[in-house]
């Protein structure tokens, strides 16, 4: 028996025990089991010396791994490649997605961006690196959403710190993102999800470019398919991160939260983004509370590893699986533009996405 069926039949029993047995409290079991299987590494440590100064540079990094199971990941790609074909066919926002113009190994990679158009470099209408508030982007769409409900909810990233843009990056083989730390339009802590095929992802104060793709770091860490790295601390501001040219083909989606000062003008909040609660934590002692409590209202300190599942009752669990089943492909009517930058490292090695793009896509397929 694996460790789900075992913690899940023992979660059963108990409620069956409790005469706990409503259908929605299974769903719940079911989501609660699967937030206790996930493994959580925070205590990144590398040190490095920095003006004189020994620093843990990975300070802040988390990876959350098991977030995101097969049969899931395999939905977020199949979705990421429609979209994909939508905007090779011209019919995303125009900033929404960008294609490097190959010409050597480690140049670039295809990007695809939801809530905000980043700018990676100074583009052509002199727009600065950063958001680019005079553009709208396409919001992100409903499985992007559920995604990140999935997120808070499991307690890998805080409700106070709810992402409201993305960006998915599709790597072909040989591609990278050269060394970078994150713009300050978007706040701290984001993260990024790793799909298709596992890579290392390099962190440092001096990482150096060795060659196209080819980059040196002092901590590198791998990403498993289904995993989140989440980045603050030190490990966002102090270290750089890349990813040096992938072994095949990947893909990741980085999800940030932007600075309310930098919102782009006429941006719209999601409304399903509001109000996120997190599950009760995994080390929550069952009697000591009771039944429909609030998770908030639960003592950190138990050590008692099988949570009471009623705890975690909520209106909306059902709803959480359920849109992992229900989606559908989005219907997009937008034009794209071939998109050139002023990129330092190249226009294929952050692509600048410097075109307008003025009408959101219609979100039909929920
Ligand atoms: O692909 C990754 O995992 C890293 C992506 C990244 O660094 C970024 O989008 O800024």
């Amino acid at each position: 028996m694996d460790e789900f069926t075992a913690k899940f039949d023992r979660l059963s029993v108990r409620n069956r025990e409790q005469g706990n047995v409503e259908d929605d409290n299974l769903k719940d079991q079911e989501d609660f089991v699967r937030m206790s299987l996930v493994k959580r590494k925070k205590d990144f440590r590398y040190m490095e010396r920095i003006e004189g100064r020994l620093v843990n540079i990975a300070e802040g990094l988390e990876l959350h791994t098991g977030v995101f199971d097969a049969v899931e990941q395999k939905k977020i790609v199949d979705f990421v490649y429609r979209l994909q074909a939508k905007g090779r066919a011209g019919i995303l926002g125009e900033r929404t997605y960008s294609e490097p113009r190959k010409w050597m190994r480690g140049k670039g990679r295809v990007t695809i961006q939801f809530g905000c158009c980043y700018n990676y470099a100074t583009d052509k209408d002199g727009n600065l690196p950063g958001i680019v508030r005079s553009v709208e982007a396409d919001p992100m769409p409903p499985l992007l959403i559920s995604m990140i409900k999935r997120m808070v909810s499991w307690r890998v990233l805080p409700p106070t710190c709810v992402p409201n843009s993305c960006i998915i990056n599709l790597y072909d083989k040989d591609d990278c993102i050269p060394p970078h730390i994150d713009h300050h339009d978007f706040l701290r802590p984001f993260c990024t999800v790793s799909f298709l095929s596992e890579c290392n992802i390099l962190f440092g104060a001096n990482l150096k470019v060795l060659g196209p793709g080819e980059f040196s770091g002092s901590l590198a860490i791998p990403l498993p398919l289904g995993s989140v790295l989440i980045l603050k601390g030190n490990g966002a501001d102090i270290a750089k991160h890349c990813v040096p040219a992938v072994p095949a083909k990947r893909i990741s989606i980085t999800f940030r939260k932007m600075d309310d000062r930098k919102l782009p003008y006429r941006y719209t909040p999601d409304p399903e983004l509001r109000n996120l609660r997190q599950l009760a934590s995994p080390s929550v002692k069952p009697s000591a509370q009771p039944a429909h409590s609030s998770p908030q209202a639960v003592s950190p300190h138990s050590q008692n590893l099988m949570p009471d599942v009623r705890l975690t009752t909520t209106p909306a669990s059902q709803a959480r699986k359920a849109e992992f089943q229900a989606q559908k492909p989005e219907t997009a009517s937008q034009s794209v533009k071939d998109s050139m930058s002023s990129n330092p490292f190249g226009a294929n090695d952050f692509p600048t996405l410097s075109s307008t793009s003025s009408k959101p896509s219609k979100r039909s397929w929920k």
